[in-house]
């Protein structure tokens, strides 16, 4: 090989290896086979060589040229795939990793849900669902109900005393009291609402949801009562098979009057004996209060305690979760 083919291929080759875009190879190619470029000049010059020597030089020549097109090309397919593999590096995208603007999407408070569900059953029994004022009299929250200053059933409330002489009732009764003064039998009714205890502990909070219910009608029956309380159980707690016990209780509100108790299925079999209503006859006492005549109509009602039946059903164990606002608790119970 002639010393200038020989020399001006190795600078080619250094200057291919060295091309980091394809604009610099691009200008490598026209230095090269340009209409001025080394290698056309190369072949210009095979024009002054002795005749003889012509057929062997143009062979040379031919043989750099086709390399030189080929090592460029392979330059340009490589620096190609460099630039592509750099891209997708540089837009390397995790699909599983969480949205970073993502806004939490809501969800009702297990308390809001759990009160949904026992509405709905009460009114596919056909009770209205009515409410009235937190802040109440004595009269309405106790005296009205049987319960006279100084009687022990006033100590178990625990009340809290407002200015004025009024109180944050204790329970929803004074709302059932309210409409039978307003309404004459027969009343199908439930009082769903906030009610104010003075206790905080795992099992009490100062202020908890109640739904109670009440029924006045010509011949209303215990067996009636506790018909509706086993079907509203088995409906709350999804089971047909749930163990249910009526246990004599009392209360000044009614009489006789009952404590329900239910048994669960556990991990371990049954639970124990687990209290979640009360209930019983209205009390004639009661009934003559809001100038309804015991000897035309007879009642029923009951109460219970939301947070605790949304603890039994959901299985938590410290009712204060209720009130914390911890998301992560709160957000995970459906919506
Ligand atoms: C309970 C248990 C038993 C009840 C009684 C009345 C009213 F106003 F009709 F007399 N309302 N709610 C009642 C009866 C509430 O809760 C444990």
């Amino acid at each position: 090989m002639a010393p200038d083919i020989d020399k001006i291929y190795q600078q080619a080759m250094v200057s291919i290896d060295s091309a980091v875009s394809s604009e610099e190879l691009e200008k490598i190619r026209i230095e090269y086979l340009g209409k001025k470029g080394k290698i056309t000049n190369l072949l210009k010059s095979l024009g002054v060589l002795p005749p003889e020597q012509r057929p062997l030089v143009g062979k040379e020549i031919n043989a750099l040229k086709k390399d030189f097109i080929q090592s460029v090309e392979s330059r340009l397919n490589f620096i190609q795939e460099e630039s592509l593999k750099e891209k997708i590096q540089a837009e390397d995208l995790d699909v599983s990793l969480p949205g970073r603007h993502f806004s939490r999407v809501g969800s009702a408070h297990p308390i809001t849900l759990t009160l949904e569900r026992i509405q709905s059953i009460f009114r596919n029994a056909g009770f209205l669902p009515v409410s009235g004022p937190e802040i109440e009299t004595d009269y309405y929250n106790f005296e009205a109900l049987n319960i006279p200053a100084h009687h022990p059933a006033r100590a178990m409330h625990d009340t809290f005393y407002v200015d004025g002489g009024y109180l944050l009732r204790t329970h929803t009764s004074p709302v059932q009291i309210r409409w039978m003064e307003k309404t004459s039998p027969p009343i199908r009714i439930i009082a769903p609402g906030r009610v104010y205890r003075c206790d905080y502990d795992q099992t009490h909070s100062p202020m908890f949801h109640q739904v109670e219910g009440l029924l006045l009608d010509e011949d209303a029956s215990m067996s009636q009562l506790k018909g509706l309380l086993d079907n509203f159980l088995k409906s709350f707690f999804k089971r047909d098979d749930i163990k249910i016990r009526y246990r004599p209780s009392y209360f000044p509100f009614t009489e006789p009057s009952m404590e329900v108790d239910i048994q669960l299925k556990s991990s371990h079999g049954l639970t124990d004996w687990l209290e979640v209503m009360g209930c019983g006859m209205v009390n004639p006492v009661v009934l003559t209060n809001v100038g309804i005549d015991p000897e035309e109509f007879t009642g029923f009602a009951f109460g219970l305690g939301v947070e605790r039946l949304a603890m039994l059903y959901y299985g938590i164990s410290d009712l204060r979760q209720f009130f914390v606002n911890d998301m992560e608790f709160i957000g995970q119970f459906g919506s």
